[in-house]
């Protein structure tokens, strides 16, 4: 473990000193902000588009979209009209507030439209991945009782509209969509739509947003966030993503996934910032030439992403200029040493770490331009955050002890609920207000915490137990191996013994030279007890869709036990 601190490039920040500010800070500091402070009422849709459309950003741009055919920019009045048109076209269908709407389709302005304009609404949106299948879509519109979808003709065939009671309207974005009872024709509507709507003025907490999100046993459950999650939104997006007025800033993550619009859409625009957005799949050459072209500034990815552009090799990258990049960050898994270095070798910067859930609803322990950074550590929880290691009764531990990593409950995008479910929403918590997060991590002395693996994912192994993480970033940093994941498999004799599943860079195959060499190398790299036993080579390796590796997954083929829930699963 490297423990030496550096500090990072950024000199200034918004955040300032962050153990003054962490001292003093209240959240209502940042409430000040928005409409509520006036009215007591509320909309994410009118403070992350109108409010800078009725100022002089009006003609600022706010969204920069291109994918492969497309290539198109929107100012602040354009994307307020626009999802006003979206809104109108929604509101005639029966769409109104507390409705869920559910939007399964690709990255394209009209999602953006669409969304927003479901937001102005009062109503509640669900946003899904556009490679679910069929039995995905349907789990999820069952459960949250949707009353309308948004899709493609293209994607139309994976909804089963008939086996769906509560779903009314099924809203479709593409050319010549023939309309019956429930299809609805989105152009047809759109063009002629008013781009005057009336915003429904809600309750800071009332619901805004349905992420279903899987965890280790049973169903998706339905992640629920209110409109209150505003106030973290903006201020890390200053204090974190460090945007200011002239930035250019682009995630890279699909709204299916919370980054995508935690980060994709509200973060950034509440602060009027310039938002890129890159359709189609992913491809090094148009990767990099999405920051080259839009002179992105500030860029937030994620590991997996980060190693397949590192996997691309140099070549690639020479042909591009990335020097406008200002500030990078990473979410989703813990950040490999391997790439941080990459980073540094191609991009002059040092990569942010940031951690936070898709039940947290933004970031809450991350590394900060402006504070000395630990490499391998998530960094510290920001300001009006307080976090904390805890044993299974909910008791603080010591510094360096591993535990539960879990945080005080009240911060302001925290989940109000588990759709359905309010049994499982009080599962995740402890005596003393604790909100576990299912992560296992250690706190240093200087209050760093350092990320262990999940809880269920720790190997015990003759004794010492082991992140899987560790070993798996030991494991790419072998010129031979790409990704890697590792479990525990049962031993009659040591408990528990590490099993690496592990892909192949181009040009290397598997002997029994190399598979002893990869062992040596994590012996000498790491420990002795932490190098796998058993090494076995896989094509590729089980990910979500954000890019973690699906442990479960491996684990369920090694033993012959069910896979469980697949509907996240990258195809
Ligand atoms: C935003 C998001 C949450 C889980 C989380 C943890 C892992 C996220 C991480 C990280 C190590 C980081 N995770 N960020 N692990 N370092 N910086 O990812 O939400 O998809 O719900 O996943 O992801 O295990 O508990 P979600």
């Amino acid at each position: 473990m490297i423990s030496k601190t550096i500090s990072s490039q950024t000199e200034t920040s918004n955040l300032g000193n962050y153990q003054d500010i962490y001292n003093s800070f209240q959240w209502q500091e940042a409430e000040q902000h928005f409409t509520w402070n006036e009215t007591g009422r509320v909309n994410m849709g009118y403070e992350a588009i109108d409010r800078h459309a009725n100022s002089d950003k009006a003609n600022k741009v706010a969204l920069y979209y291109s994918d492969q055919i497309r290539n198109e920019e929107y100012t602040f009045q354009e994307m307020k009209d626009l999802s006003n048109k979206a809104g109108n076209v929604l509101k005639d269908i029966g769409v109104a507030k507390g409705d869920r709407v559910f939007i399964f389709m690709p990255r394209t302005p009209e999602l953006y439209f669409l969304l927003l304009g479901t937001l102005k609404l009062g109503a509640i949106v669900g946003p899904l991945f556009e490679a679910f299948m069929e039995g995905a879509v349907k789990d999820r519109l069952e459960d949250s009782g949707a009353k309308v979808l948004v899709t493609n003709p293209e994607l139309l065939g994976r909804v089963p509209v008939e086996e769906l009671p509560d779903l009314e309207k099924v809203l479709v974005v593409g050319n010549e969509v023939k309309e019956d009872a429930k299809l609805i024709d989105f152009y047809e509507r759109f063009d002629g739509a008013s781009k005057s709507l009336d915003i429904e003025w809600v309750d800071r907490e009332d619901g805004m947003i349905l992420h279903y999100t899987s965890g280790s046993t049973g169903k998706p459950k339905g992640v629920l966030h209110v409109h209150n999650a505003m106030i973290q939104h903006y201020q890390t997006a200053k204090w974190v993503l460090d945007l200011r007025d002239d930035d250019v800033y682009w995630c890279t993550a699909d709204p299916g996934w919370v980054t995508g619009t935690s980060y994709g859409i509200f973060a950034p625009w509440l602060v009027g910032a310039s938002n890129v957005i890159r359709g189609g799949r992913f491809s090094p050459d148009d990767w990099y030439q999405t920051i080259e072209e839009n002179k992105v500034t500030v860029w937030y990815s994620a590991p997996t992403a980060f190693r397949m552009l590192m996997g691309a090799g140099a070549k690639v990258i020479e042909k591009y200029n990335l020097s406008s990049l200002r500030h990078v960050l990473s979410v989703g898994e813990p950040l490999n040493p391997e790439v941080v270095r990459w980073g540094m070798e191609v991009m002059n910067l040092r990569i942010h770490d940031t951690w936070w859930m898709t039940e947290t609803g933004a970031q809450l322990i991350c590394n900060y331009p402006s504070m000395e950074i630990k490499p391998g550590s998530m960094g510290k929880p920001i300001p009006g955050v307080v976090a904390a290691i805890v044993d299974d009764q909910g008791n603080e531990l010591p510094p360096n002890r591993m535990g539960n990593l879990a945080i005080k409950k009240g911060w302001p995008s925290m989940m109000r609920a588990i759709w359905n479910r309010p049994e499982k929403y009080q599962s995740y918590f402890l005596p003393g207000d604790w909100y576990v997060s299912g992560d296992s991590a250690y706190m240093d002395e200087d209050g760093y915490f350092w990320f262990q693996g999940r809880v269920d994912d720790v190997i015990m192994t003759a004794g010492e137990r082991i992140g899987p993480f560790e070993v798996e970033s030991k494991l790419v940093e072998h010129p031979a191996v790409a990704e890697a994941g590792v479990i525990g498999k049962p031993d009659p004799v040591r408990g528990e013994i590490i099993k690496a599943f592990i892909s192949l860079r181009d040009g290397y195959e598997l002997s029994a030279e190399l598979e002893e060499d990869i062992r040596n190398f994590v012996k000498k790299g790491l420990a002795a007890h932490a190098a796998p036993r058993e090494i076995e080579i896989k094509d590729s390796l089980p990910k979500t869709r954000s890019g973690k590796i699906m442990r479960r997954v491996l684990k369920a083929w090694e033993l012959d036990l069910p896979t469980g829930d697949l509907s996240t699963m990258e195809d």
